[in-house]
């Protein structure tokens, strides 16, 4: 295989598509040697069946906001890979929202699934649909109008979808209200549902608590712990909750958060009420972190700002794609960082990872350390064709295994000869050669 020569192709067959060619360069640059050693994969072709979709759906989504003026948004999902299990993940609503967005979050949960050890293929989908300043019953209406469009695509046992940014609980309530009303059928075909009808407890905390977990198996590596630890934190979402409640748990200080507009830095730790009051925040539809700094006056704001700058112990990116650049990266490590674990998928550029590794920090990549969502999302399928829930406990348990179970992996396929592990090979070889092997079984199709 010739990195650099598919990407050329992938760029010329899809040009523009920058997040998408990101993430399958680094997949690809980690597996050439483990694919090189193996001719089955090339006479198979699995590469070259593996960058692309299985398929893209396109759709337009109109809906009518409360003054009844008409909008139209794009609705996506993109089926990238069934071979290990049934397309399975989320769904972005965000104004950011684009083919090559949606690309690279597909192309990289068909390994994140892979990690997990359930039989999950890989899939994503979404809109540019901004969820922000809308009343609850104009989501209601994009939604109706979303799933109107999508329901044939899916199914509990085909392609089964869940939240990610701007997809929370109320959403998928009101995608599986209309899926249900047209399907006649109450199946799991969505996971994040409410704990009334299937939903599984702890999901909504998984992805946060699973990179906790997976952040504290890449400490134990080096002797170390979160107890007493200052931890910087981004995003104010779903997965910055779940992580800044499990750090502080397990003894550490969580002290910045960021949104959009900048960042809080919060030197007392963001704990207990605090926490809630992040939820709090999220919920009112509005895109800025600051108000915390009105409500708590130990914390102060820093305006257009990412919070790497903070001296901290361990980073946690929550937020977006590329939040952390080189400079970024430069910061953390001269301020003695030891450990950078992403909870948002490819949250770290290229060019900052290289950084981290080449001092040794110990850094994961999002979809070894943030598969506790969707990992607790396979449970709840399991919880759903069961027709039985499990308790919290049994959940939690099981979420921390896989996490172990995702680091174990990692470690084998990714320690160096000095003992350094490489996390983001590690995960990528690990992942990679399920599907392949899964693949190589089922033939050319
Ligand atoms: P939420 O919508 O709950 O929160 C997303 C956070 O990121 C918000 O603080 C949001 O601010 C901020 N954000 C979003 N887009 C941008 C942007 N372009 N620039 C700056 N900040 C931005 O989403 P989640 O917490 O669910 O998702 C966060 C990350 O974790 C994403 O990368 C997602 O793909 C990933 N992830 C999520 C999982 C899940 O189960 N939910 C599972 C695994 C990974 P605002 O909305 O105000 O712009
Ligand atoms: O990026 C992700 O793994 C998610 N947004 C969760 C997907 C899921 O199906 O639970």
């Amino acid at each position: 295989m010739n990195v650099d020569q598919i990407i050329l192709n992938l760029e010329k067959k899809h040009p523009g598509e920058k997040e998408y060619l990101q993430a399958v360069k680094e997949v690809l640059e980690s597996i050439e040697e483990t694919y090189n050693e193996n001719l089955q994969f090339k006479t198979a072709g699995i590469i070259e069946r593996l960058v692309e979709p299985d398929r893209i759906f396109t759709f337009k989504v109109p809906w009518t906001d409360d003054e009844g003026n008409t909008h139209v948004n794009l609705g996506y999902r993109i089926q990238f890979n069934n071979a290990i299990g049934p397309y399975k993940g989320g769904l972005r609503f965000h104004p950011s929202v684009n083919l090559s967005i949606l690309k690279f979050l597909g192309f990289e949960q068909i390994f994140k699934n892979s990690l997990t050890t359930l039989p999950m293929g890989g899939s994503k989908g979404g809109s540019d649909f901004n969820p922000k300043a809308k009343s609850k019953l104009e989501i209601m209406r994009f939604c109706q109008s979303f799933m109107l469009e999508l329901w044939h695509n899916i199914g509990a046992e085909t392609d089964i979808p869940a939240g990610d940014i701007g997809v929370g609980g109320q959403e998928i309530g009101f995608l599986y209200g209309m899926y249900k009303k047209l399907a006649r059928k109450h199946t799991g075909v969505l996971t994040g549902k409410g704990l009334n009808w299937g939903g599984s407890l702890v999901r909504p905390e998984a992805t946060g608590f699973g990179n906790v977990y997976f952040a504290k198996e890449m400490l134990q590596t080096i002797g170390e712990s979160f107890k007493d630890k200052t931890v910087a934190v981004s995003g104010f979402g779903n997965v910055a909750w779940g992580a800044t409640t499990k750090a502080t748990e397990l003894g550490a200080k969580v002290v910045t958060l960021s949104g959009p507009d900048g960042y809080v830095y919060d030197p007392d730790g963001i704990s207990g009420e605090k926490i809630d009051y992040m939820l709090e925040l999220r919920a009112t539809n509005n895109d800025i972190v600051e108000p915390y700094v009105q409500e708590f006056k130990s914390a102060k704001f820093i305006p257009g700002k990412h919070p790497w700058e903070v001296d901290v112990d361990i980073a946690l990116p929550c937020a977006t794609q590329n939040e952390l650049d080189a400079d970024d990266a430069t910061q953390l490590v001269n301020n003695n960082v030891i450990c950078v674990c992403e909870g948002a998928n490819m949250p770290t550029t290229p060019e900052a990872i290289e950084i981290f590794q080449k001092n040794k920090i110990l850094f994961a990549p999002g979809k070894a350390a943030n598969a506790g969502g969707v990992a607790t999302s396979g449970l709840e399928m399991s919880q759903n064709s069961m027709k039985m829930n499990w308790t919290r406990k049994e959940v939690d348990d099981k979420l921390h295994q896989i996490m172990k179970d995702i680091h174990h992996a990692c470690k084998i396929h990714g320690t160096q000869k000095d003992g350094y592990i490489d996390y983001v090979k590690g995960a990528n070889i690990a992942g990679f050669l399920k599907v392949a092997n899964a693949m190589l079984d089922q033939g050319i199709v």
